[in-house]
């Protein structure tokens, strides 16, 4: 997969890219990213991305200009199909559904707003997904971005060193993850389940199945009705 990032914020995303999960992906090469900072196609001397907002009030609006060319320019570095993807907390609220329809495609371009709001003929002019992390307020979508691809890298073939952990994992199974232990035994008088100890491997899966059944249901109910009617 390749993954464009479009911002004027670039640099917040170069430690993200390069640790964790997502960095192991890239160096393994699942996926390649880029970054294009939006100013780079500013069309005035003082490389300006905003203006005043048409009919006044208070705050700056990102341009058309800036957006397009970038966004052009990016998109015409590879023929092949893409996906592009709008961060705006007036998009539809980002689900691990949608994280696995995203990790199918071959390009994801992602462009994220930011100041007090974009033109909006961004949003119309742009055939782009809108997406939201959530129902709060970031002052950009460099946050969401982010998450976003963390979300997607994950799932992408090779990415996770163990390949089983990710379909193990809380929301790919619909319930949230049974409790985890490892040495020591014992903690500042805290133990470990029996069970975990007893290498009963048919017994340690039922247990865990039981915990995340029970958690799911204490924590997040709606989890275990989600997809029905
Ligand atoms: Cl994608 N952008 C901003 N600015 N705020 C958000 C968001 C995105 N998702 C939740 N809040």
């Amino acid at each position: 997969m390749r993954i464009d990032v479009l911002t004027l914020f670039p640099e917040v995303f170069e430690v993200f890219l390069a640790s964790s999960i997502v960095g192991r992906a890239r160096a393994a090469g699942c996926v390649s990213t880029q970054l294009t900072n939006f100013r780079d196609f500013a069309r005035d001397r003082h490389r300006s991305v905003d203006d005043r907002p048409f009919g006044g009030g208070p705050g700056m609006v990102l341009t058309c200009g800036p957006v397009f060319d970038a966004l052009e320019h990016v998109e015409a570095q590879d023929s092949g199909p893409l996906t592009r993807v709008l961060l705006t907390p007036q998009g539809r609220k980002l689900t691990q559904a949608m994280v696995a329809d995203l990790a199918r495609e071959p390009r994801l371009v992602l462009i994220c707003g930011h100041y007090e709001g974009f033109d909006e003929r961004i949003r119309s002019g742009i055939d782009a997904r809108e997406i939201s992390i959530g129902d709060y307020v970031l002052s950009g979508g460099e946050p969401a971005a982010m998450v976003l691809i963390d979300a997607v890298v994950r799932l992408l073939p090779g990415a996770l060193g163990d390949e089983a952990s990710a379909a193990n994992d809380s929301f790919s199974a619909g319930l949230l993850e049974y409790p985890q232990y490892t040495r020591p035994r014992e903690f500042r008088g805290m133990t470990v389940p029996e069970v975990l100890l007893s290498g009963d491997h048919a017994k340690v899966a039922l247990w865990r199945k039981e915990q995340a059944l029970k958690r799911t249901l204490q924590r997040r109910p709606d989890l275990i009705h989600a997809g029905e009617a």
